[in-house]
């Protein structure tokens, strides 16, 4: 049961100076360096265009970054042009630690579709070979950092949990673009939802070196900061809502039952 560290996008067209800046976006880049040595496998993902991609404002003169078009029946957000594949935009930041790098998935390489998400395409056609390279490895469960929260973040977090990985997003190494304000909070609602464990990073390597044979990276009912409670039975956590008693399908009721109570 391993656990792997998956970089989004730490490329430097999303950082400060980048064709697609996000704000604040390099600070995710010292959090990745120093989650690495709490994971078994590191592996990163690069937006790779080409540079006619159809997400590009200068193939759509009509219009303006930020609106959305139909590109070939899928919705798509006009972005500047950026990660053109091989540009210096494209690169990885140079402050990452890319030697701890197992695997590179490049995505978005089709003109004619957009690739928000490490594992497929947006229209949910085709694989990027992300979740091959996952199971090859025995990996259970995955720790997302990168850019941008709201975008590549979320997608991969989404199909992650569609896949059946445990996902964890480290919520202070992750920035999002908020192309409307709100945006990165209905980001992080919309992974909580689907099962997204939300944990900072201290958390994270507090819990994998006080050790446990369960799981990697999360203390069985481990409470989180964020006031949530994490169950390694079901893979997922919950929110704590002190004092009050919730059936959740999982084994062990009376031990979230304690925490609830403790919490209160
Ligand atoms: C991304 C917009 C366009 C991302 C990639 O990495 O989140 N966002 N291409
Ligand atoms: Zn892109």
């Amino acid at each position: 049961m391993k656990t792997a560290l998956i970089l989004i996008d730490i490329q430097n067209d999303f950082v400060p100076g980048g064709a697609l800046a996000v704000p604040d976006g390099n600070a995710v880049v010292a959090v990745a360096n120093e989650l690495m040595d709490h994971v078994d496998l590191v592996v990163a993902t690069q937006d790779w265009h080409p540079a006619n991609h159809g997400s590009f404002v200068s193939m759509h003169p009509e219009k303006v970054v930020g609106d959305v078009v139909d590109l070939n029946g899928v919705d798509q957000v006009v972005w500047p042009d950026h990660c053109v594949a091989g540009s210096t935009g494209a690169a990885f930041v140079d402050e990452l630690d890319v030697h701890r790098i197992g695997h590179v998935i490049t995505k978005g390489t089709d003109p004619a579709i957009d690739s928000y998400s490490g594992f497929f395409d947006n229209g949910h056609k085709k694989e990027t070979g992300l979740q091959v390279y996952l199971k090859q490895h025995g990996v259970k469960d995955v720790v997302l950092v990168g850019l941008a929260t709201d975008y590549c973040v979320k997608f991969t977090a989404l199909d992650a949990r569609q896949l059946g990985f445990g996902v964890t997003l480290v919520s202070d190494g992750v920035r999002g673009v908020n192309l409307q304000p709100g945006d990165i909070e209905k980001a992080i609602a919309d992974m909580r939802d689907a099962g997204v464990v939300v944990a900072k990073a201290g958390e994270l390597k507090k819990s994998h070196m006080a050790g446990n044979g369960h799981f990697q990276h999360i203390k069985p009912q481990t409470i989180f900061e964020t006031g949530l409670l994490y169950h390694h039975y079901a893979n997922t956590a919950y929110p704590l809502t002190p004092g009050s008693f919730r059936e959740y399908r999982i084994n062990d009721a009376t031990l979230i039952r304690k925490f609830l109570l403790a919490a209160a």
